[in-house]
């Protein structure tokens, strides 16, 4: 009967496309079987999601994939400045501009998305982690004068899109008086952006004053201070709030990426910490881990990205206010919070990437950079240094002759917290670190004949050996390993280890290499006499160190021949 057989046909072709009308007969119960298998499989499902969903709450974890904007998902946005065709000519043209005015590459940061992906550098383990739902929320507050539009849209465009949003409460954006034309359409550009907010100042005030301002319009139960330049990676602010909802005194940092100044490439930064050595260079310290998850002691805190609770903030005495523009605040602060009471992580589960450049590409309010710094590092050490500041004005006598101006409130805030002494400090966090009386000479030890610097590459382990590279500008993450001590006992150290050389038979003519050995304090194969006419003498073997023969090692010993490739300045040579 051909009308029984019409629906069923239909139903078919939709299906199967077109049939036999004989095989569509006998097919009608099978799609009835069809049709229950499939509802069967969608309760099965449902019953899952439901379980998953339940279990899920219960255990407090976010169980959907970051990127909580949902912009990472989308297309790639491009900020006001893309060009889509570029002429090879003008992109070094425009790229040598960009260079010279932020000294970073702001046109590579205008061809590159807003809402780019990076890796996720969390170290390992991290990302199988899980935080309570309940953490306290954050103020984001980013301080700027002059920033790339791109650059700060970038950073700010992160914090949106790696921030759950019930953890991110606002973004205050907080303009020092910028005069570039280029942020003119910053306004426009927020206002399309959720719980972003930019004041402006009505003078410029510099980083301190201006991260203040921030602070007081801030409501989120936790800060969390960015700098302009900045990109936060997946799952960084989940460990910041943790650690400060656990001990509201303690005060966090992600590790901090390196978003390379001129390729804008992300890099994955080691586990390390902020040290200083005694001209107050800051510099990074490698931690070795057993627990790569573990947050790491931070004798002193870079300055720039770190979180901490609000009331906390305020009762700890916020910062100097007296400090002008930038430099200085990140040892006052992390002084202060170490001898006070609190204390500083950096989180290894937190990544935030940043641009390190050679120079501020901006001026200092009238007065030159390294004043304002030396004024803002004495104000520190006055308050904070105890007998050990003649040490800093060893190697940084020009800091002596400074006007600090008035200290007494900080004097005070000291006594009223009741803090330790630096003696305190730098016994618990700095033990390595030579104090007052046993240094010779510091910083870097240059070659002039090569125009380079004996540096451990990083390197860091015994025996590892020592080379010489490129004098780098202080701040740029490698420096630290060209930064040396020069002690009284005559080793040569870098950080926790010393320069040695074995010598077997001191008669060899055999060129020897010079490497990296923990300090034993014994003299020996790390007893190096500095010479009036700046020979580096191995004391043991009476060879000079030298550089400069492609055929050997590249920082060798040979006999001593008054070359230039055996002559070496210290940055900071003290008088006895
Ligand atoms: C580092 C810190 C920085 C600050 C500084 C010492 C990191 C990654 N960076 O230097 O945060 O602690 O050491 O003071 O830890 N800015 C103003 N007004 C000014 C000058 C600067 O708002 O007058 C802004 C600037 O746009 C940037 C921030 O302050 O967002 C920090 O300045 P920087 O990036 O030049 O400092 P940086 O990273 O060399
Ligand atoms: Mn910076």
């Amino acid at each position: 009967n051909n009308d029984q057989l019409r629906p069923v046909r239909v139903l078919v072709k939709k299906q199967y496309g077109t049939m036999s009308k004989h095989y569509a007969a006998y097919l009608k119960p099978h799609v009835k079987t069809h049709g229950k298998f499939l509802w069967a499989s969608g309760m099965i499902l449902a019953t899952w999601t439901v379980f998953f969903i339940l279990y899920a709450n219960l255990f407090n974890f976010d169980y959907f994939e970051l990127s909580y904007a949902g912009v990472q998902d989308a297309q790639p946005v491009y900020g006001p400045f893309y060009k889509r065709h570029v002429a090879t000519k003008e992109k070094k043209s425009l790229t040598d501009l960009a260079m010279r005015k932020h000294r970073f590459n702001s046109f590579k940061s205008d061809q590159t998305p807003l809402n780019r992906k990076i890796p996720d550098t969390r170290s390992e383990g991290c990302a199988e982690l899980l935080y309570p739902h309940n953490l306290p929320v954050a103020s984001v507050i980013i301080v700027f004068h002059n920033e790339a539009l791109t650059v700060l849209l970038r950073t700010v465009y992160s914090v949106l899109d790696k921030t759950p949003p019930h953890l991110l409460k606002e973004i205050i954006l907080v303009d020092d008086f910028s005069d570039d034309g280029e942020l003119k359409t910053l306004d426009l550009e927020i206002s399309k952006l959720v719980k972003t907010s930019h004041i402006r100042l009505p003078k410029r005030s510099g980083l301190i004053k201006a991260r203040l301002f921030g602070a007081s319009r801030a409501t989120g139960e936790v800060m969390i201070f960015l700098d302009s330049h900045c990109e936060c990676n997946s799952g960084w602010v989940e460990p910041l709030l943790y650690e400060v909802k656990k001990d509201r005194s303690t005060v966090p940092s992600p590790i901090i990426d390196v978003i390379m100044y001129d390729t804008f490439e992300y890099r994955q930064a080691n586990p390390q910490v902020g040290a200083f050595d005694w001209s107050f260079t800051f510099y990074w310290q490698l931690r070795e881990q057993k627990n790569l998850t573990e947050p790491l002691i931070a004798p002193v805190m870079a300055g720039g990205l770190f979180a901490i609770d609000r009331s906390y903030f305020e009762e700890i005495g916020t910062y100097d206010t007296d400090m002008n523009i930038w430099g200085g605040e990140n040892m006052e602060m992390s002084f202060r919070i170490w001898m006070c009471g609190g204390r500083l992580l950096s989180l290894p589960c937190s990544r935030v990437g940043h641009i390190f450049r050679d120079r501020a590409p901006y001026n200092f309010g009238g007065e030159s950079q390294i004043l304002t710094l030396h004024r803002n590092y004495a104000r520190a050490v006055e308050v904070w240094l105890d007998g050990h500041k003649e040490l800093f004005y060893r190697f940084v006598p020009h800091a002596r002759d400074i006007d600090i101006g008035d200290i007494s409130s900080r004097v005070n805030l000291r006594k009223r917290l009741n803090c330790k002494s630096f003696d305190w400090y730098l016994e618990n966090l700095l033990p390595m670190l030579p104090t007052e009386k046993r240094l010779l000479a510091s910083g870097q030890i240059r070659n002039n004949k090569i125009g380079q610097c004996v540096d451990t590459l990083g390197f860091r382990k015994a025996n590892d050996t020592v080379s010489h590279y490129r004098c780098l500008p202080k701040r740029e993450p490698g420096y630290t390993n060209q930064v040396w001590m020069y002690s009284k006992n005559y080793e040569i150290i870098s950080l926790e280890n010393c320069l040695d050389a074995s010598v077997p038979d001191a008669n060899s003519r055999a060129f020897k290499r010079v490497s990296l050995w923990p300090c034993h304090g014994l003299g020996g194969n790390q007893k190096w006499h500095y010479s009036a006419t700046q020979q580096i003498i191995h004391a043991e073997s009476q060879l000079c160190l030298s550089v400069g023969d492609p055929s050997k090692p590249k920082l060798f010993l040979d006999h001593c021949d008054g070359s230039a490739h055996q002559m070496f300045t210290f940055t900071n040579i003290y008088s006895q």
